[in-house]
């Protein structure tokens, strides 16, 4: 065995190392440098057996050459390994590469030609300049003019070497040469500041420097001996710069990623304190408020300091019926709708859009508020103008309709009864030819208010025509209950209206139909009801009539004292 095994063992050790950073980093040069150590490992295997027999020799000799050039070209190719076009450079160099290097090693075995052996090397060196323009980034300005030196200077002492000795030493001149470019490569990769790029490069020149030393003085010389003493000691170096790499691109990775976050942390922060509206943080536990944006200080009034002391919800107004109602409506919007109050008391509705998050280790609820009280308002009035009539304000036909299902319901729940009233103003329009229609509408919102007087919050009046009222009254013991209210209702004329200077008398008549005595149905108990409505007009107007006195054909009530 020649060479200490130890090397062996270390070689494999650094290939193990290379082998697991390739596996789990991205950078592509330790990929590189697990392929070439490789090689480097396999040059010490083949070199290790003593062959005594010529041709065995020579090839051990060949193939010992032919891996080590391998590897440090794998090195090479490593400090380029980010560049585009690097593989089609490869694939370019492969396809001469491999003849001149077929072209040397024959060397060892027959006469070559020497005109064979320099065109092997004038393509090599050719390829070589042409891969350094292409590859080597155009700010590299000094690792250029480096490379193309060394290219130039080894393609001559090539030649050099040929017409000499016939190319004995073209695999030391070659791998020098390599090695070199290596060298220059290794500091513009990793940069001056970089230890590693001082170390490899010093590395891969003492490298160089080794095979240049052994390749000019004899095999017997002093010098030469005491470099085989050390033989690895270059290529130690250079491993080792590489893990020292290896560890300088982690650091500057875990600064890079730091600064990073900072950044991604200041960007979010000018975000969150520069939104326009009004957003906070708090704890999902006990709605702490854990921070909020300038837009909320300037909307709500409340300082940072006073929002840190408060919970979510002492923004919202709680007690308050609106609050409920448009719950309710806006219940399929997203995030939902608030009332939320000022500290200066005004009243507010806020659409909310909210997300969970974590907040300093916190579960906590990030919200944003956006102002919509105008679009509430808004719709808030269109909904009632689509149910109530706008001269009198009353509800309309529609929602009476609305009121009427659901008192049905509730009596049915409760065993009660419900009357249905309809009202209609007598004469009304002689009103409207004595005193004019603008008159009229006046005179038509003094009944409806007088008439509404007399309903109770839970039950409805409605304005179902031009002067003519419905009203639903629930929760009566007794149909006789229903005439008690009709009566109230007629009452509120005897007083006359009073529009400005001119006083009119006005009375009403009233259609009684009796829920569930005279119908259970809305149609049929509005239709009872209508009926028992002609039945009074006919029956002389100012007087109620229930529409089951109606059907019997007796029973009117009379106003008393008017009749
Ligand atoms: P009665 O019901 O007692 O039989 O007599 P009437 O005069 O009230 O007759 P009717 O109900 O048929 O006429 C209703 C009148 O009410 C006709 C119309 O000019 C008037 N009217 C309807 N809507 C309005 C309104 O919005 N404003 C005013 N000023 N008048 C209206
Ligand atoms: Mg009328
Ligand atoms: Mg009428």
């Amino acid at each position: 065995m020649r060479g200490p095994v130890v090397d062996i063992v270390v070689l494999s050790l650094l290939i193990l190392f290379f082998g697991t950073q390739q596996y789990s980093r991205p950078q592509k040069y330790y990929r590189l440098w697990f392929i070439g150590w490789i090689f480097i490992l396999l040059s010490y295997a083949v070199w290790a057996p003593v062959l005594t027999a010529a041709p065995m020799e020579h090839l051990q000799e060949v193939v010992r050459y032919d891996l080590v050039l391998a590897g440090t070209l794998a090195f090479l190719l490593s400090f380029l390994a980010a560049r585009e076009g690097l593989w089609r450079g490869v694939a370019k160099g492969l396809l001469i590469g491999v003849p001149t290097v077929l072209a040397l090693d024959a060397v060892e075995f027959v006469a070559v030609p020497r005109t064979v052996l320099m065109i092997a090397v004038v393509g090599w060196g050719a390829y070589s300049l042409r891969a350094g323009y292409v590859l080597i980034p155009k700010q590299w300005r000094k690792a250029r003019v480096a490379i193309y030196t060394i290219s130039l200077v080894f393609g001559v002492v090539e030649l050099w070497s040929i017409w000499k000795s016939g190319g004995d030493e073209l695999f030391d001149w070659a791998l020098v040469e390599v090695v070199f470019c290596s060298a220059v490569l290794y500091m513009s990769i990793a940069g001056r500041r970089s230890v590693a790029a001082w170390m490899g490069t010093f590395g891969f020149l003492m490298w160089g420097m080794f095979y240049l030393i052994a390749t000019m003085l004899p095999e017997t010389s002093t010098t030469v001996k005491a470099l085989h003493t050390c033989w690895t000691l270059p290529k130690y170096f250079v491993a080792f710069s590489m893990i020292l790499k290896i560890f300088e691109d982690a650091t500057e990775e875990k600064v890079r990623m730091a600064e990073d976050y900072r950044q991604l942390y200041d960007d979010f922060r000018m975000m969150f304190e520069g939104h326009p509206n009004p957003m906070w943080v708090y704890a999902e536990e006990d709605g702490r408020i854990l921070a909020a944006n300038d837009s909320a200080v300037s909307c709500y009034g409340y300082t940072v300091e006073e929002f840190l002391r408060m919970k979510v919800e002492d923004l919202t107004v709680t007690s308050d019926a609106e609050a409920a109602l448009l719950e309710a409506l806006y219940q399929e919007a997203k995030g939902g709708f608030a009332r939320h109050q000022y500290k200066d008391g005004r009243k507010i509705w806020a659409n909310i859009s909210h997300s969970g998050i974590k907040f300093r280790g916190v579960d906590a609820c990030f919200q944003i508020a956006r102002d919509v009280t105008d679009r509430v308002e808004s719709t808030q009035l269109r909904m009632h103008q689509a149910n109530h009539d706008v001269l009198t304000g009353l509800p309309n036909r529609a929602l009476l309709a609305d009121r009427i299902q659901q008192c049905m319901k509730r009596c049915e729940r409760e065993g009660r009864k419900a009357t249905l009233l309809t009202i209609d103003v007598d004469h009304f329009k002689s009103i409207n030819d004595t005193y004019g229609h603008p008159t009229g509408d006046e005179c038509l919102k003094i009944v409806a208010a007088r008439l509404a007087s007399k309903i109770r919050q839970v039950d409805t009046i409605a304005r179902v025509g031009g002067e003519e009222f419905a009203a639903i009254v629930g929760g009566l013991h007794i149909a006789e209950d229903a005439q008690k209210v009709a009566q109230s209702l007629l009452s509120v004329f005897d007083e006359p209206v009073w529009l400005g200077d001119i006083d009119v008398s006005v009375t009403v008549s009233i259609g009684i139909a009796i829920y569930p005595d005279d119908a259970t149905e809305a149609g049929a108990l509005t239709r009872r009801s209508d009926e028992a409505l002609y039945a009074a007009k006919r029956g002389g107007r100012n007087q109620a009539v229930t529409w089951a006195s109606m059907a019997e054909g007796v029973g009117m009530v009379k106003e008393l004292g008017a009749a």
